[in-house]
């Protein structure tokens, strides 16, 4: 039976891997962050087989000791603070745990495995974000980094340091570039659960209208439980690699609109949406769209959630999720 070490397990993207690990025969172990942590309950009611272990990315020792107790044959770094908005106000934190928390685990690993670095298996999630201010359309493995947020940077600094654990230790380290990914667990701070619930809100007359930033900005966005698929599959490979993960299509958050109104029978959605320069940033990144043919050659791996399922399936869910809330 294979061992996986997952951070950020209470994360969207943590839940889905370990439940895919888990349907593998996998022993899975979650890092968390000990006290006080709101979404432990989740994992723990959800996912009961998982080992949760307490350690902290920003803290070496913690990992290292974290590492002895798990024994994993695959580590996937999940954990980070990944709300790209926050990043500007709190960019020196962001920095340490999304930038050099990556540089904690890689180093942890290596002085973990000792001479065996080769056994341990380890999947960095680096990020679409990292692409900023887009140097190429769409974007590929090779396509030169431009981030436009700390978050951004951080992720910039993660994933040159897993390509260089790959290529200084010969270590099997593999980055997944993943686009934007969605479903009904993302936390309503992202712009398409904040709208998949809002929506589900005004069809209840819960809430009478959304209050939104810039509407044209435009995403490639995927189903969160295809995209963890690719995250095991680099991870079975013979050698470590970089892979976009991505579905290749762009739209606007108007378009997200359209059809999350049109799944509860609203064509004209423009009384209910307001918008307010406290949700603009900084710096935007106007047209992320990935082009993922490597993942697809080398991976086998294809998106199978469409854009309009995908928003379907996280309004009805919200629909379902508010109805019980009432009652
Ligand atoms: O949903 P978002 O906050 O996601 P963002 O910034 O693209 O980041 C997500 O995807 C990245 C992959 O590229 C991950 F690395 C990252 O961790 C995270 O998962 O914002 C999407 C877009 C932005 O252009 C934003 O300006 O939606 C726009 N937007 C418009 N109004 C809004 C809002 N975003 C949020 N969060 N809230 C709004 O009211």
């Amino acid at each position: 039976m294979p061992t996986a070490l997952i951070t950020g397990i209470t994360g969207q993207d943590g839940l889905y891997l370990a439940e895919l690990l888990l349907s593998k025969k996998y022993e899975v172990y979650g890092l968390i962050r000990g006290q006080n942590n709101p979404k432990l309950d989740l994992v723990r009611n959800t996912l009961p087989e998982v080992k949760l272990i307490t350690g902290d990315l920003t803290d070496v020792a913690s990992l290292v000791r974290v590492l002895e107790i798990s024994n994993p044959d695959e580590i996937y770094n999940l954990g980070a603070i990944s709300f790209v908005a926050y990043s500007w106000e709190n960019a020196s934190l962001t920095s340490d745990v999304t930038g050099k928390g990556v540089l904690n685990i890689l180093e942890a690993t290596r002085l973990f495995a000792g001479d065996d670095i080769e056994k341990v298996r380890f999947y960095q999630a680096s990020s679409s974000e990292m692409f900023g201010k887009v140097q190429a359309v769409p974007q590929t493995e090779s396509t030169l980094l431009w981030p436009r947020s700390p978050y951004g940077v951080a992720k910039t600094f993660g994933h040159y340091m897993t390509i260089n654990y790959r290529e200084s230790y010969g270590m099997h380290a593999s980055s997944g570039i993943l686009f934007n990914h969605e479903s009904p667990r993302r936390g309503p701070e992202f712009v398409t659960r904040k709208i998949s619930q809002s929506v589900a809100r005004i069809h209840l007359g819960l809430q009478s209208e959304i209050i939104l930033g810039n509407l044209d900005a435009k995403r490639d966005w995927g189903f969160a439980g295809d995209y963890v698929d690719a995250m095991w599959r680099m991870l079975q490979q013979p050698q470590g690699d970089d892979y976009v993960v991505s579905t290749g299509e762009a739209h606007s958050i108007k378009e997200f609109l359209n059809e999350a109104f049109a799944v509860v029978g609203i064509s004209d959605w423009s009384k209910y949406v307001k918008q307010d320069s406290k949700f603009m940033r900084p710096a935007e990144v106007d047209l992320l769209i990935g082009n993922a043919t490597k993942a697809k050659e080398v991976l086998g791996w294809e998106p199978k959630v469409s854009f309009s399922e995908l928003v379907q399936m996280m309004v009805e869910s919200d629909v379902a999720q508010q109805q019980d809330l009432k009652t």
